[in-house]
Formats: C-alpha cells, sequence, structure tokens
C-alpha cells in the first residue's frame, strides 16, 4: 500500500484548450492576484511578463481544489519563479505585498476606470493619465475630444460596469431573436461568449446569426439594426462591413489577427426595466430610471463558417489564445474564427461542428461550459 502522500493526481496539461477548466473556481482569492498583475503588466506593455501571469492563473482555475500549500504548485505547469513567490506570499501571509502595492497605486486604479470605459483601450488609456487625468469627472470637464464611442462609453459608464445578468441576457435574446426572424425566417440565433459557458453574470451579451442557406445571411443586419434603432431600443452602435476574403492558404499572421472579418454591429442597447417593486414609499416615482444601459455584440456569419466563428466567440479569451497557440506549435494548422488551415497538406479544413474542429486538431472535445480558462 502506498502512502497517501505520494499519490499523484492526473497531470494538468500544458495548454488551456487540453484542460476542462470548469466552474466555481475554487482559486479565486489566488487568480484574482495573478490576474491583477498581468494586467498591471499589461498596462506596462510588458507582453511576456503578462502572458507569464496569464497563463499562470487558469491553471489554478482548471484544478477542482484548494491550493493551500505553495508545495502544492510543484505538480502543475506553467508556474514561474515570480508566479510561484506570489502564491507563496498569499498562502503563507495571506496576502502579497506586491499586489497590494499595484492594487493601491495610483495608475493602476485610474488605468482600470479609464479602460473600463466603452471604446478606451489601454493606449488610450495610458495616454490621459500621462496627460494628468485621473477622473471620469477630469474627462467630462475637460472637454476631452472623445469619440462617438467612447463618448456613449462615458456617458453609461455605471450601468455599463454593472454586470449583465443571465435573465437580462435572456430578454436582450428574446429582442434580437424578434428582429432578426422578422427579417429573415429561419435564422439561427446564440447566444455565445461567457453566458454559453454557463457564467451567469457578463460585461456584455454576444450572439452570432447565421442562415443554414449559405448567402442568405447578406444584407440583413442593416435591416436588423435599422428596425431595433427605430424602435428606440438602441443608444449607440456601430457596424463593422464584412472584410473577408476566402483564402486558398493561410499564414501564421492570419491566427494573430485577434480581431474578425465578419459583419457585426457592437452595441449599446436600452432595456426596459419595469419597476417590479410595489409602490412602495412616496418617492417621485418619475425618478426611477425604468431602463438599464446594456453592452450587445451582434456577429453575422456564413453558414460554412459558423462552427469557427461559435468555437471563436465562445471564449474564454485565453482558451481562444491558447487554441490558436497550440494549432500552430503542436499541430502546424492555423485557426481563426473563420476557418482551419493545414500547412503540412496545405488545404483548408472544413468543419459543420465545433467538435469537428477539435478533431481536426486532435484534441479531446471541450463543452463550452469547460472553457472557463
Ligand atoms: P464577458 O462578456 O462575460 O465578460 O466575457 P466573454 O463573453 O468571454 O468576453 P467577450 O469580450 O464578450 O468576448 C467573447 C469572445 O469573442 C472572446 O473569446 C473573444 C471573441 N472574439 C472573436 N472575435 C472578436 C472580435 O473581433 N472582437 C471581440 N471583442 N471579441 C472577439 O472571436
Ligand atoms: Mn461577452
Ligand atoms: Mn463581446
Amino acid at each position: 500500500e502506498s502512502d497517501a502522500s505520494e499519490v499523484e493526481g492526473p497531470t494538468v496539461p500544458v495548454y488551456a484548450c487540453q484542460r476542462r477548466t470548469a466552474l466555481p473556481n475554487w482559486n479565486q482569492i489566488l487568480t484574482d492576484a495573478l490576474e491583477i498583475l498581468a494586467e498591471e503588466a499589461e498596462f506596462g506593455n510588458s507582453e511576456g511578463r503578462s502572458l507569464a501571469f496569464a497563463r499562470a492563473a487558469p491553471v489554478l482555475r482548471s484544478i477542482p481544489y484548494a491550493v493551500t500549500r505553495f508545495e502544492d504548485l510543484n505538480s502543475l505547469p506553467c508556474f514561474g519563479a515570480h508566479s510561484r513567490k506570489i502564491v507563496q506570499e498569499i498562502t503563507e501571509d495571506g496576502s502579497s505585498v506586491e499586489v497590494q502595492r499595484v492594487l493601491h497605486s495610483e495608475r493602476y486604479r485610474t488605468l482600470k476606470v479609464f479602460s473600463g470605459i466603452f471604446g478606451v483601450g489601454k493606449k488610450t488609456a495610458d495616454r490621459w493619465y500621462q496627460e494628468g487625468l485621473r477622473t471620469l469627472d477630469d474627462l467630462r470637464k475637460k472637454e476631452k475630444k472623445l469619440n462617438r464611442q467612447q463618448e456613449a462609453g462615458l456617458q453609461h459608464y455605471t450601468d455599463l460596469n454593472s454586470p449583465v445578468t443571465r435573465l437580462e441576457a435572456d430578454k436582450i435574446q428574446h429582442v434580437v431573436q424578434d428582429a432578426v426572424l422578422r427579417f429573415l425566417p429561419g435564422a439561427i440565433i446564440t447566444l455565445t461568449g461567457g453566458f454559453q459557458r454557463g457564467k451567469q453574470s457578463g460585461h456584455d451579451v454576444d450572439f452570432l446569426i447565421t442562415h443554414p442557406t449559405e448567402g442568405k445571411e447578406m444584407g440583413l443586419l442593416i435591416k436588423v439594426v435599422s428596425w431595433l434603432s427605430s424602435q428606440g431600443l438602441l443608444l449607440y452602435h456601430h457596424m463593422k462591413q464584412n472584410s473577408y476574403k476566402e483564402p486558398t492558404q493561410m499564414s501564421v499572421q492570419a491566427s494573430k489577427d485577434r480581431l474578425d472579418h465578419f459583419e457585426s454591429c457592437f452595441s449599446i442597447f436600452k432595456l426596459d426595466t419595469p419597476n417590479e417593486q410595489m409602490e412602495s414609499s412616496s418617492t417621485a416615482a418619475e425618478n426611477i430610471r425604468n431602463w438599464k444601459a446594456l453592452r450587445v455584440d451582434l456577429v453575422v456569419t456564413p453558414f460554412s463558417q459558423y462552427p469557427f466563428a461559435l468555437l471563436g466567440w465562445t471564449g474564454s479569451k485565453h482558451f481562444e489564445r491558447e487554441l490558436r497557440r497550440f494549432a500552430v506549435h503542436e499541430r502546424k494548422m492555423i485557426l481563426n474564427s473563420h476557418a482551419l488551415y493545414d500547412t503540412k497538406q496545405n488545404v483548408m479544413l472544413p468543419a459543420h461542428s465545433e467538435e469537428d474542429i477539435f478533431a481536426h486538431l486532435g484534441l479531446d472535445y471541450i463543452l463550452p461550459t469547460e472553457r472557463n480558462a
């Protein structure tokens, strides 16, 4: 009989797309800490440093137990000296000096607020910080030149930074479904992103729209968006044309392209929130706002690209990044939200389902609810 302490659990694979990462997260305190450092490094443009933390945290998300001792890390991949030290600090002292320093730093806090504005990326946030701006009021007062998207982001900042619930996502789905089917009966509308992974809340609602007859989806989105707009349901939107050219071959660059080329609409919906509480006190009912601003992404895909789009938009972001990295380095294949290409045989690999894509890659199928890396 072997000693219990020598019994090793199954080894954790290196790539996140080889792991099943279900909710809940047993190591939230540790993953929060590592993700704060990853974000701080990203703010500082230290891509390598950021990736090291960003790869360590999901390992802890994937294991179904809490790491309570630094030694527990010995059997886990993707942990460099720095990430190990953070875990050691937290398991031994309850918190990490470095993480606390970041959390309290003016720069991190400011960049966090600014990059939380819809339409403001890390570069812009940093530029504003360098210019001495610190708060949302600074942005409003200084009458900073904001573009239309940032203007809307600032205006709806509070709503857009409060989590979208599953119930709200379902309500939006009904609205979108109704609008799409009005113009294209037989269309398929799929809720993707975090909600597809089983999350109970998210920062936006993501939809893929397609039709089994390829070509029928063309021209649909503009009609849908115009109609939604005419109903007063959109507080903001911008559209992107389809810019995809079906390639005969793909380069590694195609898998590094973070943005895809589908026709899409990035919007802020106005969702009615009828006041469900009873007429309570005498406070003026007119002062109670009965709507909420919500971020919604609508993406239209030709049916033949739908499985790739679904895999790409279901996320998580880290899971996607790892799928593409695995494809290139382990299989010499190029994956993006449109297609999969085998560089050894020089062929595009078609797929009818997400399962087909995992099979092409020689990976076990991972359910959407297990992609919370
Ligand atoms: P959350 O909204 O619940 O917070 O999380 P999420 O649903 O996982 O994140 P997301 O920011 O809404 O992104 C959903 C997935 O969409 C994510 O894996 C990245 C993927 N995605 C693409 N193409 C594009 C694109 O062109 N723009 C954006 N923003 N996301 C894209 O596949
Ligand atoms: Mn989302
Ligand atoms: Mn989104």
